[in-house]
């Protein structure tokens, strides 16, 4: 784990207050006058109190909405998320705007649309075949032009660390170094790793140079190989700064080499077996997250963290091909892709219980900044709302509908969403709506209605008695985002 140069090394505890916190003890304590003594236990007190809350974010990399315990599923097996989960504020309608890791992450990272931070595209031109053949220094130029975009717009990390925050990143991070999105820690340095692996980002150009594929490299081995960097974060930090930590680890991910003991929870249940290797990497997934948890509590910061929980995308395994996502999952417009459950976790603060409206990924930002006192800091840009009146029990969620924009893997020029674009979709309560184009795809228009039919097999779109709703759901979308 590396750590930035410029990271504010002001700690926002009083100085008078940290040293009372690390030198007092009861053979002190006896010596001082009685009303001192109590003047300090206040003083201590308020600011424990008023301190302002660790965050932490847990992204599950490729996991459908409904491969978890606690969303319904009897076979996965997910105990430590189905722990959290019921202890959260649960909302099981949530989304990410687009189907894939990377513009899903630069959202969150964000909280706008890819088309507003415009990191609409995993790999940038010429596209990831075509950059294959290039030596690893045009590789690395060719990316270094992308990484640069999540500067031009306010990130969550680099809004926390202006306020004193130590920001951890871990596991996927496709924007190069860690300090380009503002974290003052982290593990992703945009360089090939020590060996090639997908695990460590690491791969071999056509001409045998090593290149980081972009996705994280060294950062990969967060939760598949150790969990120390986050351990030893949180040891570093705990009661002395505020600190945020982005665990985002590539699981359940491909490739699927779970151990063991993370398949044994299926050995005698009826898992088809195309599903099989993907629930065994959900289970490993689930155990680091156990371990996540627990290393909050050993260190006594349980009560004063808030809890971020979602995927970036969702994932199906496809039934020949069990290591390939489904047509209908990953990149898709449909639900297996871009459906998610949101966790909203603050003990104390929260309350367990389910939302059913939709929200979306953009709202997680804006909820964080609200969590942290730092809801002054949210832009106009900025679509999502605050989460926590409703985690908190005191309001009820508006009715929304969610938004998004299906896009090519990789981008052929930059600054141009628009003409990327194969499809927008639209969710309004039991409706989808998804438009194709403008490029050209196999993705027809179509309209579902998700709550007679879930897995969008019965297309209403050209039916005469919905026309009024494919109308209606249209000015919605053009609306939201005119290309
Ligand atoms: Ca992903």
């Amino acid at each position: 784990m590396e750590h930035a140069t410029n990271d504010l090394q002001t700690d926002r505890c009083p100085r008078s207050i940290d040293c009372g916190f690390h030198t007092s003890s009861t053979e002190n304590q006896s010596r001082l006058p009685k009303l001192l003594t109590l003047l300090f236990v206040f003083v201590v007190a308020s600011s424990t109190w008023a301190s302002p809350p660790n965050v932490v974010i847990i992204l599950a990399d490729d996991q459908s909405y409904r491969d978890f315990g606690f969303m319904g599923n009897a076979e996965v097996h997910t105990p430590n998320l189905d722990a959290l989960a019921k202890s959260a504020a649960r909302y099981p309608n949530g989304y990410v705007p687009m189907s894939v890791c990377r513009p899903s992450l630069a959202t969150i990272l964000t909280g706008l649309y890819p088309h507003q931070h415009g990191i609409h595209f995993n790999h940038p031109p010429p596209g990831l075949s075509a950059m294959r053949q290039l030596t690893g220094e045009q590789y690395r130029n060719a990316r270094a032009i992308t990484d640069k975009m999540v500067t031009r717009v306010p990130t969550l990390p680099r809004i926390l660390a202006k306020h004193g925050y130590a920001c951890l990143q871990t596991g996927k991070h496709w924007e190069g170094d860690f300090r380009t999105a503002g974290f003052t820690d982290g593990m992703t340095l945009a360089k090939p790793s020590n060996r090639l692996s997908p695990i460590t980002g690491t791969r071999e150009q056509v001409n045998g140079d090593w290149v980081a594929h972009g996705n994280g490299d060294a950062g990969l081995v967060i939760g598949r190989e150790t969990m120390q960097p986050i351990d030893t974060f949180i040891e570093q930090h705990a009661g002395r700064k505020p600190f945020f930590v982005w665990y985002a680890p590539f699981l359940p991910h491909t490739p699927f080499d779970a151990p063991p003991q993370f398949h044994l929870p299926y050995a005698n249940k009826n898992v088809p077996d195309h599903l099989r290797p993907y629930y065994a990497e959900i289970n490993r997934f689930d155990a680091t997250v156990g371990h996540l948890l627990s290393s909050l509590k050993q260190h006594d910061v349980d009560e004063n963290t808030l809890i971020v929980f979602a995927a970036d995308n969702g994932f199906r395994p496809d039934k020949v091909a069990h290591g390939r996502h489904n047509k209908r999952s990953k990149l898709s417009p449909f639900e297996d892709g871009l459906r998610t459950p949101i966790l909203i976790r603050q003990l104390g603060k929260t309350k367990p219980a389910e939302h059913t409206n939709l929200v979306g990924t953009t709202d997680l930002l804006p909820t964080i900044l609200s969590a942290t006192g730092l809801s002054n800091e949210v832009t106009s840009e900025m679509p999502g709302i605050d989460l926590m009146p409703s985690a908190r029990g005191e309001r009820e969620l508006p009715v929304r509908p969610a938004f998004g924009a299906i896009y090519p893997n990789d981008a052929t020029i930059l600054n141009s969403p628009a003409t990327h674009v194969r499809a927008r979709w639209i969710r309004s309560g039991r409706y989808k709506l998804i438009l194709p184009g403008p490029v050209k795809s196999t993705i027809a228009p179509s309209l579902f209605d998700l709550q007679s039919d879930s897995l969008e097999s019965n297309n209403l779109f050209s039916r005469d008695d919905q026309s009024e709703i494919v109308s209606k759901l249209t000015v919605l979308l053009d609306n939201w985002w005119t290309l």
